[in-house]
């Protein structure tokens, strides 16, 4: 069924901060120009364009251990956070372009502000669980989930720049899917915690129908509650999203990847999406960074209802001549 009389409201956050490479801040703008919002106009959404957050430079911002721009990072979260709540608040559905992948960390913050019972869905070749004391980069977008869950909370230092919030979510409530490339520290994490995950390989073996499954399953069995999909492009196989900044060989195929957007739609309770790690600079030719700022637009518009079978929105019945 189609969400007519929902609204979409599309944010975009050109932040950078949470890796090393520069270019992926140029996402949101990427994105919109593939024709994000023409596309979720054709499905009969109200299209609100919220426009692009405005993020601070922050002069001074030594790192912490290995970590990297960690008040820059902390604050572009905190703003992030706030426009985030408000869209859900507001009634809307969220679809938040990054950036790079720790702006989930204030993404799915503000969407529990006003959703404490979602459930987190985490699509990526990575399982961005470091913590700093695990993270071989530093890199803050490798430590998202980290930052969120109630069940690292003592293994986490404090981070300068993160005061403003505290983890919320049990691990649960969390189900990945497409991961291929786990850090040894992440690994013991999973593990730990029981997170249920879906690598490449447990698709291999599955199936993505039965995956997907499963997942849902995991997550919506005991009670219906709202969806935060986080989407790392490079969940799909290089071949098809190559415009980013760490993809990984043997990744999800347009198929996968679109079955797994179009299920979650028909439960009918995503709530907000982010689509992460799209780097316009990164691609090798024109063609390599069309490639994947459209194969963003079709899953975002895949996650909002645009089916493969086609609909008939526009035809009740089948026409007759006079
Ligand atoms: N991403 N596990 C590696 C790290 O640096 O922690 C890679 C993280 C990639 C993060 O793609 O969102
Ligand atoms: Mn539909
Ligand atoms: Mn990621
Ligand atoms: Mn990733």
């Amino acid at each position: 069924q189609q969400n007519r009389s929902q609204s979409v409201a599309i944010l975009g956050a050109p932040f950078s901060k949470g890796q090393k490479r520069r270019g992926v801040e140029h996402g949101p703008k990427a994105i919109r120009d593939a024709g994000l919002v023409e596309r979720l106009s054709n499905l009969d959404y109200a299209v609100h364009d919220f426009g692009d957050l405005t993020f601070k430079h922050l002069e001074k911002d030594e790192h912490f251990m290995h970590v990297p721009f960690p008040r820059t990072v902390g604050r572009a979260n905190q703003l992030l956070s706030g426009a985030v709540s408000g869209a859900v608040g507001a009634g809307h559905t969220c679809i938040m372009l990054g950036g790079d992948h720790s702006l989930a960390i204030g993404s799915v913050e503000g969407h529990a502000q006003q959703c404490p019972d979602l459930c987190l869905i985490w699509v990526d070749a990575h399982a961005d669980i470091n913590t700093p004391l695990t993270s071989p980069s530093g890199n803050l977008h490798g430590q998202s989930v980290a930052f969120l869950l109630k069940d690292l909370q003592n293994k986490m230092p404090e981070v300068p720049g993160f005061s403003w919030m505290k983890p919320f979510l049990s691990a649960r409530d969390l189900v990945y899917i497409g991961l291929r490339d786990v850090d040894p520290g992440e690994h013991i994490i999973l593990k730990t915690l029981g997170i249920q995950y879906f690598s490449m390989r447990d698709i291999d073996r599955m199936g993505i129908q039965r995956v997907m499954e499963v997942t849902l399953d995991h997550l919506l069995a005991r009670k219906q509650r709202p969806i935060h999909l986080s989407f790392d492009i490079d969940a799909f196989d290089p071949s098809l999203a190559p415009a980013t900044g760490t993809p990984v060989n043997g990744g999800l195929t347009y198929r996968e990847g679109i079955y797994v957007t179009e299920e979650i739609h028909n439960t009918g309770l995503l709530s907000v999406m982010d689509v992460v790690e799209v780097n316009p600079t990164l691609g090798a030719t024109p063609e390599a960074v069309e490639a994947t700022t459209s194969l963003a637009v079709d899953v975002i518009a895949s996650a909002l209802g645009q089916t493969r079978e086609g609909a008939h929105i526009a035809f009740p019945k089948i026409p007759e001549p006079k």
